[in-house]
């Protein structure tokens, strides 16, 4: 007889992480990796222990009221937490991870990606190759910012700003940032602290998004906000679609204050506003700032870790309700 937790898993996982699952767990796999609707997802959890979900899945509290009593635990494979409403999680007593700090080495290669990207024109340049109409060169063609030595703003200086900032050190470039807390001095590494987003944002050539979603940092970079960047500014974004108003940014890239933005995530995944598409100024990417073989794996090994934890009775490490 079976005895082991089920285990819910709404999206396909790395094979070896899969292979942990079904050797520790009873896992109800999604071996076609289709999107659950929300019935689906509450019939899939009848009996299950612990729901292990990625961001696609959307467990608001209307969902997590009829999740059935035996889910215990959600351990989510992401480090963002904003699908989940913790507060009714909490209500119900189910545990609630994230998996920190092994997401930021490769988030912060697609920040470097898309500042490097949204800079030097790499969108345009490839469109022009890929459908031939790449006919002539002359001093003024394709010619864009240059990212070294520039002032780089950072809001959000958690575990992937910080490996952000180093990056972008190796480019000469120099550190502001905005955070809810001032780093240590020997986390900082000299970067400057602002601590009012408005202060920050004069400084910024580059202007780099690393905070959370949550509901104080819904639309953080607004119109008003985006008019104090410095003209011809490039920002980027790998956080969450949802702290950019996209109309603000939208306008400000058509009327040319912002130079170019770079985005990895968008208000309305995967229907992106078609705007961002026409622009030429745009460098854009699917939410793949974590979508490294290393990266993918170390997040399901750090999702099973916390629900490990919570099935032996212990404080996982990575709790957030
Ligand atoms: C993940 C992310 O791929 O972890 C996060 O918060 O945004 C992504 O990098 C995704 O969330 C997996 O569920």
């Amino acid at each position: 007889m079976n005895n082991k937790p089920v285990v819910l898993v709404t999206r396909r996982l790395p094979p070896a992480v899969e292979d942990r699952l079904r050797h520790d767990y009873d896992p109800r796999l999604n071996d076609e990796d289709r999107l659950y609707t929300a019935e689906e997802l509450i019939q899939r959890a009848a009996g299950a222990h612990a729901i292990v979900p990625c961001h696609t899945e959307h467990l608001s509290a209307e969902v997590i009221a009829q999740l059935p009593d035996s889910v215990r635990a959600i351990a989510n494979f992401s480090v963002g937490v904003d699908h989940v409403d913790l507060a009714a999680a909490k209500a119900r007593g189910i545990i609630v991870t994230n998996t920190p700090d092994v997401l930021a080495d490769a988030t912060a290669e697609v920040a470097m990606l898309l500042i490097l990207g949204a800079a030097r024109r790499a969108s345009e340049g490839e469109r022009l190759l890929r459908s031939g109409q790449w006919d002539s060169w002359s001093p003024s063609f394709m010619v864009g910012t240059q990212v070294t030595g520039k002032r780089l703003g950072i809001i959000g200086m958690g575990r992937v700003g910080q490996v952000t900032a180093r990056r972008a050190r190796g480019f000469d470039m120099t550190i502001h940032y905005h955070n809810r807390r001032r780093l240590d001095p020997n986390l900082e590494a000299g970067a400057m602290y602002y601590e009012i987003v408005e202060a920050l944002l004069p400084q910024c050539d580059f202007l780099a998004m690393h905070c959370p979603a949550t509901p104080d940092t819904r639309h953080l970079l607004n119109a008003q906000r985006i008019g104090l960047l410095p003209d011809g500014a490039i920002v980027v974004n790998t956080a969450r679609g949802s702290i950019i108003e996209e109309a603000a940014l939208i306008a400000a890239l058509q009327s040319g204050k912002l130079a170019a933005a770079g985005l990895d995530v968008y208000e309305n995944e995967p229907d992106i506003n078609p705007v961002f598409s026409e622009l030429q100024n745009t460098f854009l990417l699917p939410h793949i700032g974590s979508a490294t073989r290393e990266t993918r794996d170390a997040m399901g090994f750090r999702a099973l870790d916390n629900l490990d934890a919570i099935i032996a009775g212990r404080e996982p490490r990575d709790r957030v309700a």
